[in-house]
């Protein structure tokens, strides 16, 4: 036995070991090298038939090759975890568990849900609606005159010269208007556009919540009934409400609302500028020029509708000073929320 030849087997015993998954196939590696009849042992048989010249030393070759391959044995048993364990796999449970981060809702998604909620739970219906709409959904037939301001270049994207972006959510009201008969009861909430010159308190994207009832006998009690309820679910129910009388095409009369700034009570601060009062929205009672648009008698049925800006209401609610950073998606302002 050449000294190659020990060096051979211990090779090829060193990457079958490496195969060797379970305590059986152990065991087979085992009686293969140093069983009755494996390698090893029939070497160490085979020494008597060696030149004794040369017994002495293939002698201590093959004692030492035993003695690597028992180490190997010893090795890969205790990698295995002994005989008694089934699993090649074992788990530390002390170890400290992976943590997966949570995405969340936009605070602008948030606002949006928390007010569209209230008046879902006053039994309004949630309706929504194309953002690309055309000039007779968002301007006509919400008797804005032909020459308003607001159907201009300069204040409106156009993508031809009949279908823009809607610059509010009030086309949603008059597709429902066309779909449904009274009573009908509809908050729509969506995402509008204007071109404007951004700034801190502007941007050209922004989102509205608009609501409206229409039936027999809907009065402007209704309406005053409706936004303090509203506005006492959302802001608290010690706030004062202040009612200015307003002007929109689609509405006549019109009113502002205003509340007690929530920050200092109205005693004047930063956020309310100093007044006492904040402005949440703008309402009125359907004007019937948009109930004859629609094919409703404005004899028989009257209506109220209100709109509010959200980026506005989440700027108040939480002290925001810039509108531009609901829209630049910096992590460092959205996990705040
Ligand atoms: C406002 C203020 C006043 C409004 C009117 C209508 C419709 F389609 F029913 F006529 N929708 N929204 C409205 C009325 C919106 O936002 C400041």
């Amino acid at each position: 036995m050449s000294e190659s030849s020990a060096a051979d087997i211990l090779a090829r015993a060193q990457s079958e070991i490496v195969a060797c998954q379970t305590p059986e196939q152990v065991e087979a590696f085992r009686i293969q090298y140093l069983g009755k009849k494996g390698i090893v042992t029939a070497m160490l048989k085979g020494l008597a038939d060696v030149a004794p010249d040369q017994r002495k030393v293939i002698g201590q070759q093959a004692n030492e090759l035993r003695s690597q391959i028992e180490s190997l044995l010893t090795d890969k048993q205790a990698a295995l975890g002994g005989a008694r364990s089934k699993s090649p796999i074992t788990i530390d449970y002390t170890l400290p568990g992976k943590r997966y981060p949570n995405g969340k809702l936009h605070p602008i998604t948030q606002t949006l849900n928390e007010i569209t909620d209230i008046f879902h739970g006053m039994g309004f219906e949630i309706a929504l609606g194309p953002e690309v709409e055309t000039e007779h959904y968002n301007f006509g037939s919400l008797n804005f005159p032909p020459d308003h301001p607001a159907r201009d270049m300069q204040d409106t994207f156009y993508i031809s010269k009949d279908l823009l972006l809607r610059t509010h959510t009030s086309p949603i009201q008059v597709r429902e208007f066309e779909k449904k008969k009274p009573p009908v009861r509809i908050i729509a909430p969506g995402r509008t556009y204007r071109q404007e010159a951004i700034s801190a308190r502007s941007y050209c994207v922004f989102h509205q919540v608009e609501g409206f009832y229409v039936d027999r006998d809907v009065t402007f009690a209704d309406l005053k009934g409706v936004i303090n309820a509203f506005a006492q679910t959302y802001f608290g129910s010690d706030v004062k409400m202040r009612w200015r009388p307003s002007f929109f095409p689609f509405t006549e009369p019109s009113a502002e609302v205003d509340i007690s700034c929530f920050l200092c009570g109205g005693k004047g601060c930063r956020i309310c500028k100093h007044e006492g009062w904040l402005e949440i929205l703008g309402c009125g009672m359907i004007d019937p020029n948009v109930f004859a648009a629609v094919n409703y008698d404005p004899e028989e049925y009257s209506g109220y509708a209100f709109g509010m800006g959200i980026e506005r209401i989440a700027m108040l609610r939480h002290q925001i000073d810039d509108i531009r950073l609901f829209f630049e998606n910096d992590l460092r302002f959205l996990n705040q929320f």
